[in-house]
């Protein structure tokens, strides 16, 4: 595609919504420039292609489609068809499962399909049968109390969050906690790594019904073969939420043991993450699920975004073409220089250093917490988030941790040796930074002391190498 093209697209899209509300227009022309000039490492983001991106700026929107592909509450949804199916297809093709379902707006949204997906089928199915019901509306008031008592009554094993886990993994603050009676696994104190035996022992001790494996913070492959027979051992189902490392699953960087795909009953994503599609999420699962799973709308989604899907569709496209799996192999190789460069500096970080496309930095060890590292890197033109570590004594707000991550700055271009020079920028911000003091002289965990000439200093210099890749060099709004 020329660049005249997407700068004319964009452009003009621009000018249309200006008609209107010109703040918009504005606000999208800043959004463009500040994500071009900041060292953006959030681990979780990352810069879809501009056809992904113009795929969702269209009529789709208008169009109500609940149902699935060729069954449908409405009528008119021949071209809504097409996207689905299109996106699903895609999806089956590129990660070797045998169904897909495209329809979730995001991550917890895929994740409640999956678990109303498997208590439908674990839960209610047996229930219906036991009543001799075909559907919960032919259950007697009685069956019915019942069934949805069971139904509230099931237990989940999960990562736990100081351990890298996910709030839509069982939290009482999420949904999810409130219908899962939960119970944790962690990580290894000495290596920060998952010891699967203790897995082993607490699922059985604890039965769960269902058995979550993915994060958002663990900085290491998990072994998805040992966690299904740990799974199949007390009849668990096991769910993978691969919403962080979807795209290196898709790029065949994680295979064999570490594929979730052949060893989980079900895996949800997202699709915007390392995977570098539209903000959204996805369902992946074998045919034993997939009536269930097909029903998530409007089991616990609204109709579906036909134009995400059409975007969805566009980057599962672009995901399968073969430099993906290029793009995909040089985020873990970034993520792992970026780690040895901190190591080398004297950073501490979880685990000692990453398999995937995140680091974890334990910024205690420079006498700050997760949020005066935070706000200090970004003072100083760098985007992180804090995080906590496991165990960590400052909690999820404060935190002791500074999450990192490479997909963003891969699809930019940058390389091994421009990560080298991000962990310099990152060692001196943590390095130069000291703690701050409240008004009545107690120490703070949120304030912090940086001299604003080093963080103009380091924003000058992150600025300078971001200079050579720039982003989204076809698009031009001048
Ligand atoms: N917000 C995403 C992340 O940063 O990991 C997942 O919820």
């Amino acid at each position: 595609m020329s660049r005249n093209a997407e700068s004319t697209a964009f452009r003009s899209a621009l000018e249309v919504i200006r008609a209107v509300e010109p703040r918009v227009a504005d606000a999208i022309g800043a959004e463009l420039t500040d994500q071009r000039e900041s060292l953006k490492l959030i681990a979780s983001e990352n810069y879809a292609s501009p056809a992904t991106l113009l795929a969702m700026g269209n009529w789709f929107s208008d169009k109500y489609a609940e149902g699935t592909v060729g069954r449908r509450f409405y009528a008119g949804c021949q071209n809504v068809d097409t996207v689905e199916a299109l996106a699903a297809e895609h999806a089956r093709e590129l990660f070797g499962a045998s169904h897909a379902y495209v329809q979730p707006h995001s991550g917890i949204d895929a994740n409640l399909v999956a678990f109303w997906a498997i208590l439908a089928d674990r839960v209610e199915a047996p229930a219906l049968k036991r009543a001799q019901a075909r559907h919960v509306n032919d259950l007697t008031e009685a069956d019915w109390f019942t069934l949805r008592r069971e139904l509230g009554d099931q237990r989940m094993l999960g990562m736990s969050l100081d351990a890298g886990g996910h709030l839509t993994h069982g939290f009482r603050p999420n949904i999810s906690g409130k219908m899962f009676d939960q119970r944790s696994y962690g990580t290894d104190p000495a290596t920060g790594l998952i010891d699967y035996d203790k897995v082993a022992a607490a699922a059985r001790e604890f039965k769960p019904l269902i058995l979550v494996a993915g994060y958002s913070a663990y900085p290491r492959k998990v072994n998805f073969r040992i966690m299904r027979e740990i799974a199949d051992s007390v009849g668990a189902t096991f769910m993978v939420d691969m919403a962080h490392f979807a795209g290196l699953v898709a790029g065949k960087v994680f295979t064999g043991d570490f594929d979730p795909v052949p060893h989980a009953h079900i895996v949800t994503t997202t699709t915007h993450k390392s995977l570098r599609g539209p903000r959204g999420g996805m369902v992946l699962c074998g045919p034993e699920l997939a009536d269930q799973v097909d029903r998530g709308c409007p089991m616990v989604l609204g109709g579906p975004l036909p134009h995400v899907m059409a975007a969805k569709a566009v980057a599962l496209a672009e995901a399968r073409r073969p430099d993906f799996a290029d793009y995909a192999s040089r985020i873990v190789g970034n993520a792992q220089a970026l780690a040895e460069g901190l190591v080398r500096r004297g950073a501490n970080l979880v685990t000692g250093g990453t398999d995937n496309h995140l680091v974890l930095i334990d910024v205690s060890s420079y006498g700050l917490t997760g949020r005066q590292a935070e706000q200090a890197l970004l003072d100083s033109g760098i985007v992180t988030n804090r995080n906590a570590v496991p165990q960590d004594p400052n909690g999820a707000w404060y935190t002791s941790g500074i999450r990192i991550g490479t997909p963003a700055l891969t699809t930019r271009g940058l390389g091994t040796a421009e990560m080298d020079t991000t962990a310099e920028l990152i060692h001196t911000v943590l390095d130069r930074t000291a703690p701050g003091a409240n008004a009545d002289g107690t120490p703070s965990k949120a304030k912090y002391v940086l001299d604003p000439a080093i963080a103009d200093k380091v924003s000058r210099q992150a600025g300078e190498l971001l200079t050579g890749y720039p982003l989204y060099p076809s698009v031009d709004l001048a």
